[in-house]
């Protein structure tokens, strides 16, 4: 397996694509990621991204407005295709020439249809390797390989199988989710084959992040086995912190509830969460990388921190003497 250059300050095919100095995307988090955020992060060197969700055509044009205002770095627009104002978003992306869309929560043909003929680079995340050869015939310029390690909708594999085997199965570039939130993770995603890592939850802890603090909060306090999949029988599967909505969501499930009933339940949850800091009755949509998010820093401090330290573990991996080489392959390089 060969990169060209894999950190900072060298380039590479992420880099290039998106223009900006870290192969770094910041994930399209319903509600978090906002214009602050994503010039927060785009302004660190990373890619920022705002998150259409499912908020009002007005609000989302206000914050791609807004995010020229904050930066004059490249951004994003993340569109989640499961909801119903998809077709205002990509009509939002065109008319104020989003550079970069990456989709997520279904298959992006309409997006890339109407998109790719404005010059807009295109990057699904998706969740299998199927997924991924479909999504690079369909023309997207990479792919966001997600793993269940990630927060909110989630698909079944993990990160650790999933890269490699997306990496060998599409010539497009491939960019590492879930459960990255820090230097290890960003050098792993490297040598599972990745060429770029896409973060999502420790950007919920960044200082410019305008999630309610009592989030953050849940965040930081979060261990290793602080997290709940509920929505398995809805068939949309959502990774949260655990609290008194996932409890009551597992109780519906075991009770064989109606998928009405267990989305009824879900309605607005989210927004309680990140807007009123309802950290009970709220979703906390955050990924298995929580454990690892210990302090709230600038977006640009965790940016470079994180590919500073890839570097000291790539330096460190390729000194590493590892008896078993053949013994040809030591230091021929
Ligand atoms: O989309 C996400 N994460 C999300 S979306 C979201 S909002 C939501 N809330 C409740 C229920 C459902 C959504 C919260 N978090 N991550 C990217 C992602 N995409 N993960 C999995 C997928 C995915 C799933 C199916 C991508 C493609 C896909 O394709 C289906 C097909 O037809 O090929």
């Amino acid at each position: 397996m060969k990169h060209d250059t894999p950190f900072p300050s060298g380039e590479n095919r992420i880099t290039r694509l998106f223009g900006c100095p870290y192969p770094l995307v910041q994930g399209g988090m319903a509600w978090v990621a906002d214009a602050e955020l994503a010039a927060a992060v785009s302004n660190g060197g990373g890619l920022g991204v705002i998150a259409a969700s499912n908020m009002p055509p007005e609000l989302l044009e206000e914050q791609l407005v807004k995010v020229r205002k904050l930066t004059d770095k490249p951004f994003g627009l993340n569109i989640m295709l499961l909801s119903p104002t998809v077709d205002d978003v990509i009509a939002l992306a065109a008319k104020h020439r989003v550079p970069i869309v990456t989709t997520g929560a279904g298959s992006p043909g309409k997006v890339i249809d109407q998109l790719k003929s404005l010059g807009t680079v295109i990057v699904p995340v998706i969740a299998s390797v199927a997924q991924a050869r479909r999504v690079e015939k369909q023309g997207a310029d990479a792919v966001v390989a997600e793993g269940m390690e990630a927060g909110g909708h989630i698909g079944e594999l993990t990160t650790m199988v999933m890269i490699p085997q997306v990496a060998d199965s599409v010539k497009i570039p491939v960019i590492a989710a879930g459960g990255i939130a820090d230097g290890r993770g960003v050098a792993a995603a490297f040598a599972l084959g990745a060429e770029g890592v896409q973060v999502g939850t420790r950007f919920i802890c960044c200082e410019e992040s305008t999630v309610h603090p009592a989030y953050k909060q849940a965040v930081l306090e979060a261990r290793d086995r602080s997290n709940a999949v509920t929505g398995r029988s809805t068939g949309h599967p959502v990774r949260c912190l655990k609290n008194k909505l996932t409890g009551k969501f597992e109780e519906l499930e075991k009770q064989n509830a109606t998928v009405e009933e267990i989305e009824r339940l879900g309605a607005g949850r989210l927004r309680a969460a990140v807007v009123n800091g309802d950290v009970e009755w709220g979703s906390l949509m955050a990924g298995q990388s929580a454990a690892l998010v210990k302090e709230i820093l600038p977006a640009a401090v965790i940016i470079s921190e994180m590919f500073a330290s890839a570097c000291r573990i790539s330096r460190e991996l390729a000194e590493m003497p590892f008896s078993y080489c053949p013994a040809e392959e030591i230091g021929s390089e």
